[in-house]
């Protein structure tokens, strides 16, 4: 059987461990990966080559490989990129510019559209209050596109860039036999949690952070206040929809970006969750107002109709499910509590 050639940067993130875990299990798959860091132990056997560098200055390797898969997973989160703006414009646009290049230029070579799988985030979004957040509720893709941070200026400029190479690049679109352009397909992320990894850098991060301390005993102070509401997701369920995407036929597509949706709680909400499996739990509250602006200017909740109506979307884990059926578990095993 002739393997697709897949390529994931950013393999060592949260995404990427579960992607290639993922794809390594579907099979049909040669997995080239490429990170800052080594493979941690869990994947290295899953990757046939593993890239070790930055991204930014390592593209022109890339065109040596002719890949029908790109999932470009590497990026500096909402949190950190705040903290370094400069070096996560680079990360997060200058490496994604560069790879969206290659993969138009492979298109077009071949004949044949590179896939290039991008994930988006709800950072994409911005409200500029509170009340503005609450009346809006749950949001479509093409609402309030005002980003506040430059995590989310970056993903909303991605995916524009996206759009234009598969669309409009040379303006070839209008040549009387135009030649075969990439196949760009992003998804809007909430926040992810996982059972076995954690997240860095990002400022959903207290969601997984909280679950993770409870379940290990230890004290934890949030950073944002109780009230504040985000959507959330089990990670086998992102992997999921990043392989539903990917394998949609492109004219069941009716756009190049989708949110996708799984549940909505409050940061009191989780506490509640955590000491009802932990309930020596100690959870305190201590909002950093920085990091609270971040998360209050993002949705309580997203529409991902179009998602569901195009590609089939449905997420595995609702709320109870996700504590029932996959964390609660897992972690239970994780940490032998
Ligand atoms: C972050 O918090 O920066 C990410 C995201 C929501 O994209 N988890």
């Amino acid at each position: 059987m002739t393997q697709q050639a897949v390529l994931v940067t950013g393999a060592c993130g949260e995404i990427g461990q579960a992607l290639v875990q993922g794809l390594a299990k579907e099979g049909g798959y040669r997995i080239v990966t490429t990170d800052l860091m080594p493979l941690p132990e869990t994947i290295k056997g899953l990757s046939a080559e593993h890239i070790q560098g930055d991204l930014v200055y390592r593209v022109k390797q890339f065109y040596d490989y002719d890949f029908d898969i790109i999932f470009h997973l590497a990026a500096s989160l909402s949190s950190k990129a705040e903290i370094a703006t400069e070096e996560a414009h680079r990360i997060n646009v200058d490496g994604t510019l560069q790879l969206l290049m290659l993969a138009a230029y492979k298109s077009e070579k071949y004949g044949k559209a590179v896939k290039f799988l991008f994930p988006s985030s709800i950072a994409a979004y911005g409200f500029p209050n509170l009340e503005a957040k609450h009346a809006a509720g749950r949001v479509k893709e093409d609402e309030w596109n005002l980003p506040h941070t430059m995590y989310g200026c970056n993903k909303l400029y991605c995916e524009k860039l996206g759009m234009y190479y598969s669309l409009y690049y040379g303006q070839k679109h209008l040549d009387p036999h135009p030649p075969v352009m990439l196949d760009f397909r992003a998804i809007r992320f909430p926040g992810l949690i996982s059972a076995y990894t954690l997240p860095s850098g990002g400022t959903s991060d207290y969601g997984p952070e909280m679950l993770h301390a409870a379940a290990q005993g230890k004290d934890y102070a949030c950073f944002v206040r109780e009230d504040t509401k985000i959507s959330f997701m089990a990670m086998p369920d992102a992997i999921k929809a990043l392989l539903m995407l990917t394998k949609a036929p492109r004219r069941q597509l009716s756009r190049m970006v989708y949110n996708i949706d799984a549940f909505s709680l409050t940061a009191g909400e989780f506490r509640e969750r955590a000491l009802k499996a932990f309930p020596g739990a100690r959870i305190t509250f201590e909002p950093n107002p920085r990091r609270q602006g971040i998360v209050d200017s993002w949705p309580e909740d997203v529409d991902d109709s179009q998602a569901r109506a195009d590609w089939g979307w449905k997420p595995d884990y609702d709320i109870d499910r996700f504590f029932e059926e996959y964390f609660l578990p897992e972690i239970r095993k994780r940490y032998k509590k």
